[in-house]
């Protein structure tokens, strides 16, 4: 519980509320963020809302007053967890991460680089060369990825269209030796606005590249024309940072070709003569032959025809004008994901453990830093929308099981006297997208195998038949009194954060998760995996992997939907702090313990606190010596004994036990002195 703060900033942890209700809890948001103070606890969990302007509490004094510090100390900051999480880490060895979850907008990119920032601050007091170096690198590369994999929406100007994991490694000194990013890149082609607006014009010539971002169909469609930001400086800093990172010269130069590729591609107009398609605009073909390096005739081949496989033979066959368009769009995107994954490769090779002996011998410890694209409605939602919500149902799921789900078992299994808190438990949802032969995931796999054969009409007959009967499923044939549901290729998924009306699949779509380009036979036949399966599979390795490290979490809250310091509307956050089961979490840990230990590692930390414990007990058990140990403290009222281990409700009981251990330790530490020195 966080000290150190009046009470007219509200309660700092929601486990202090007098009355655990809805109302109270928003009230006490609401209160803080009117007062500035933006972070709160839920126990060690960190609630944080947006407060859309600059605030003055990221600053190397705050640093310091977090540094080493417990989390009860201070004002709740994210510093205090990522100090939390760093000192796990160090002092008890484990493998920690950090999960910043919330909906588009919510705040997490930027809690993930204060994050961040604070673990390079505290690190390396030495100074050692190799440590600062892989620091900057990995601050560094954190600009290169957001040039590349951010774009604007009309939800936050600066949108994740990737998700990013980052893994630090630590050697046995507790400093960054190398580290390690996992993308989740979206199809999106993302802010190659930066290029137009802020490139020099000797760059922009080379590249045929107008000044005029709106005379380029892809940034249009992106919407990112107005920027608030300094387009110039921007650009400089990105290309600083990728030569800082190790890029050469000419590799930068090749980045600025494919972006070039990339807007010039989607110029593109297809017509017809005839039978036979055509490029309207030539010039343009011969612009990308330069920039590809490739013949003219290449380029036309590459997107007038595809390659496809009939019995033992492969031939090329013309588009239509329509397909040739939506083959334009793939091949843009495509190459933008794979320019992307190069990227990542290479600062992967950079920032990669180097040191043979750290890698192997030396103590190798991970904080992992995960920051994805949060959930999002829009409109229109498709396909990326569905990935992106999906991917929230499966860490709203780990949340379940860790925060809510395992802690009342433990609970029960030690016979600690408990009473059950209800929660929703999302399981239900992501069974609905990624159970085996029944889910959307399957579904859609099953349509993609067989693209030209199944139309949307048989893919969204396939789920209504697979899915009539879930609660968390529809579509208008199923509902067709449901007003919202307008087209036929409707359907809708009910998410734990909201309603979310998919309009199907339609042929683009499944024909851009095709893997484009020429494929030979054998690999026509031997049935890629689609980008459905890869993105479920990634997820799911992706849990898992955050399962097997102690998890810490930043819960992010969105204020309002107009970007204001000022507003905090109360239903928006409502409907946050009920989808994420903030107040669940505030029932669960209220009625919960803070601390838990094994009786025998209890009495190894602390036997030294009690006569009847020190230096060993007779009593029958250990845990008859720790309740003999704790009433002579008289924290009995704090506890609870369980099977295995003894439970304990406040840190600040932790706290004291500390306390009198540092100093029981201190005067054994002089008593010994005095017994060598022979003075007793
Ligand atoms: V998305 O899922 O990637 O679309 P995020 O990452 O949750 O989303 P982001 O961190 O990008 O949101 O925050 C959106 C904007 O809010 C930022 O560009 C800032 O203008 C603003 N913001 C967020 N957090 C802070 C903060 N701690 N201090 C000041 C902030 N401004
Ligand atoms: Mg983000």
């Amino acid at each position: 519980m966080a000290e150190h703060e009046s009470l007219e900033f509200g309660k700092a942890d929601f486990v202090l509320l007098d009355n655990v209700s809805l109302e109270e809890f928003l009230a006490n948001l609401k209160l803080r963020f009117e007062k500035g103070r933006i972070y709160s606890y839920i126990g060690e969990v960190v609630v944080s809302v947006n407060p859309y302007r600059a605030m003055n509490i990221y600053g190397r004094d705050t640093i310091e007053q977090y540094k080493g510090r417990e989390l009860y100390e201070r004002p709740p900051h994210l510093f205090a967890i990522a100090d939390a999480a760093y000192k796990a880490m160090k002092r008890r060895n484990k493998d920690t991460c950090i999960v910043i979850s919330g909906e588009s907008g919510a705040g997490k990119t930027e809690a993930s680089k204060y994050i961040m920032q604070y673990i390079a601050a505290i690190t390396n007091p030495s100074q050692r060369a190799e440590v600062e170096r892989v620091k900057n690198m990995l601050l560094k590369s954190n600009c290169v990825l957001e040039a590349f994999g951010n774009a604007k929406t009309n939800r936050n100007d600066n949108s994740s269209r990737f998700g990013k994991y980052m893994d630090i490694n630590f050697d046995f000194k507790g400093d960054p030796i190398g580290g390690h990013i996992n993308n989740y890149l979206l199809e999106k082609v993302g802010r190659v606005v930066h290029l137009v607006k802020g490139a020099p014009e000797s760059l922009l010539r080379s590249l045929h590249i107008q000044k005029d971002p709106t005379a380029y169909s892809y940034i249009k469609v992106g919407g990112h024309i107005k920027s608030s930001i300094n387009d110039s400086a921007d650009f400089k800093a990105v290309a600083d940072a990728m030569k800082v990172i190790g890029f050469t010269t000419e590799e930068i130069h090749t980045v600025y070709k494919i972006l070039a590729t990339i807007l010039h591609l989607g110029n593109l107009k297809f017509g017809n003569d005839g039978d036979v398609t055509l490029i309207e605009n030539s010039k343009l073909v011969a612009v990308l032959g330069e920039l590809l390096s490739t013949k003219e005739e290449n380029v036309e081949k590459a997107l007038l025809y595809r390659t496809v496989a009939t019995g033992r033979d492969v031939i090329d066959k013309q588009h239509t004008d329509q397909e040739a368009s939506y083959g334009r769009d793939a091949l843009a995107k495509a190459i933008y994901e794979r320019l992307f994954c190069w990227i990542v490769g290479r600062i992967n090779d950079i920032i990669e453990v180097k040191n043979y002996d750290a890698r192997i011998h030396g103590k190798n410890t991970v904080i992992g830093v995960l920051d994805i694209y949060g959930f999002e409605i829009f409109q229109n939602n498709s396909f990326e929308q569905f990935c992106i919500n999906y991917c929230n149902e499966k860490l709203q799921q780990l949340f379940i099981q860790l925060v809510l789900k395992q802690e009342q078992e433990e609970y029960q299994r030690e016979g600690i006297p408990w009473k059950h808190i209800d929660y929703f438990n999302n399981q239900i949802i992501v069974d609905l997208v990624e159970l085996q032969h029944k889910g959307i995931f399957s579904v859609l796999d099953e349509a993609c195998m067989n693209v030209g054969k199944v139309t949307d009409e048989m893919f969204l007959q396939a789920l209504n038949s697979k899915l009539a009967k879930h609660a968390h499923y529809t579509s208008r044939k199923l509902s067709p009194t449901d007003k919202s549901l307008e087209f036929d290729r409707d359907f809708r998924i009910r998410h734990y954060a909201g309603d979310v009306k998919v309009t199907a699949l339609s042929n683009p779509v499944l024909k851009a998760m095709w893997p484009e380009g020429k494929l030979s036979i054998t690999e026509v036949t031997k049935r890629p995996l689609t980008a459905a399966t890869l993105f479920k599979n990634s997820m799911i390795s992706l849990v898992e992997n955050l399962a097997s490290k102690e998890p810490y979490y930043v819960r992010c809250i969105k204020p309002n939907d107009v970007k204001s310091p000022l507003l905090f509307e109360y239903e928006r956050c409502k409907h946050q702090v009920e989808y994420l089961g903030l107040l669940e979490n505030v029932r669960v840990r209220r009625a919960g313990f803070a601390n838990r230990q094994t009786y025998p590692r209890f009495l190894q930390r602390y036997k030294m606190i009690s006569e009847f414990t020190w230096p060993n007990h007779d009593l029958p058990s250990d845990r008859e010596a720790v309740k003999r140990l704790l009433q002579g403290c008289g924290f009995e009222h704090d506890v609870a004994y369980g099977k295995t281990k003894v439970f304990i409700r406040t840190p600040r009981t932790i706290f004291s036990l500390e306390e009198q251990r540092a100093e029981m330790v201190q005067r054994i530490v002089l008593f010994l002195q005095k017994v060598w020195r022979g003075t007793i």
